[in-house]
């Protein structure tokens, strides 16, 4: 399958995350990527680098402009305050939640991160910019890819991106690369794109960005939030507001889900997505399924990947798969690469 992987993700690169309690090494690596880059490159899949087209335009419609400017300028502000927090990790402390007010911009740059963060999850670097917009950048390609009649292809991209709302990182994410996508198919005529997220973690950027719409259906099979992380989204009640009612399905699972009731799940979201007549797919495609991710609790093994690409294959769609978590770092790229056969081996 034709993949679209950038180097850039390499310049984000933090050392530390806060995780139950203490401060780890990150989970979310530049490893991570390289493996899928290797994994593909082995098995023969042919992968863009350079050249993609520039999705500045594009995030102004799925990010708020005053979010992006900050983002961007985040890591010279932080450096600004100190020279030698070059060394260092700047962390949210203070958080408008519920009666603080989130409508005006403090000039200190820890309360900014707070208020464009939901959790202190998230760590940052001299390169996040560079490398999410790079990866937006991927996507952007890809889904010119799909106009240019390919039938599916791959953003091998990182950081992830489906934590990202309009105005807030959180969860390893900055920007949304697969709302990136959305845009873009949208933006080429598809009257409806459906995202389905099939990472472990609900995907509440995604969905708070489309929340309200119906061009764009967001449906979502993940740990259950009354335990999984991000907690505050991702319930099955939550059907979409206004236009967007009844475009978006949230199919929560309990820690420790085994294949075959995954699989259930996944049945209802394609039947979803078929009745509403989505013209295209983008699968936010999180690997931490996976029986041996470290940090998520389902049960997946490699050949339910095969089968996960498989059956998203039996929908008929221009398909773009774009990577969003996954751990188990040495399986990672194995992991990719099966889904992308199983769809090449059935589409
Ligand atoms: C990102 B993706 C909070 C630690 C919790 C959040 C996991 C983010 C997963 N201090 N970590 O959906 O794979
Ligand atoms: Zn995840």
């Amino acid at each position: 399958m034709l993949s679209f992987f950038s180097l850039t993700h390499a310049e984000h690169a933090p050392s530390h995350e806060f995780f139950r309690g203490q401060l780890v090494p990150c989970h979310e690596t530049p490893a991570r990527a390289e493996q899928v880059h290797q994994a593909l490159q082995a098995a023969g899949h042919r992968i863009e680098t350079t050249g993609f087209p520039d999705s500045r335009a594009l995030l102004g419609q799925v990010h708020a402009e005053r979010y992006l400017r900050f983002l961007q300028g985040a890591w010279a502000d932080w450096l600004a305050r100190d020279p030698a927090n070059a060394a260092r990790q700047p962390w949210p402390s203070t958080w408008p939640v519920r009666t603080l007010r989130s409508d005006l911009e403090p000039r200190e740059f820890s309360a900014r991160l707070g208020l464009y963060s939901f959790d202190n999850g998230t760590p940052l670097s001299a390169g996040s910019w560079a490398a999410a917009k790079a990866g937006c950048d991927a996507a952007l390609a890809g889904a010119q890819a799909l106009a240019g009649g390919a039938r599916a292809a791959f953003v091998a991209s990182r950081p992830p991106g489906h934590h990202a709302g309009p105005d807030f990182m959180g969860g390893y994410c900055f920007l949304n690369q697969a709302a990136v996508a959305a845009q873009a198919l949208r933006a080429q005529g598809h009257a409806r794109v459906a995202v389905l997220d099939v990472d472990y973690h609900h995907g509440n950027g995604t969905q708070a960005i489309f929340y309200a719409r119906s061009d764009v259906f967001f449906a979502s099979l993940h740990g259950d939030p009354s335990t999984e992380y991000p907690f505050f989204l991702g319930h099955a009640d939550e059907e979409g507001e206004g236009e967007g009612r009844g475009f978006n399905l949230n199919l929560p699972l309990p820690a420790g889900t085994p294949a075959e009731r995954w699989f259930a799940a996944l049945e209802q979201a394609c039947a979803r997505l078929q009745a509403l007549n989505a013209s295209a797919l983008v699968v936010s495609l999180g690997l931490d399924t996976f029986e041996g991710d470290p940090i998520s609790k389902f049960k997946l093994a490699r050949a339910d990947f095969g089968r996960l690409g498989a059956r998203l294959a039996g929908l008929g769609l221009p398909t773009l798969f774009v990577l969003e978590g996954g751990y188990a770092t040495a399986d990672l790229g194995l992991n990719a690469v099966a889904v992308l056969d199983g769809f090449e081996r059935e589409g």
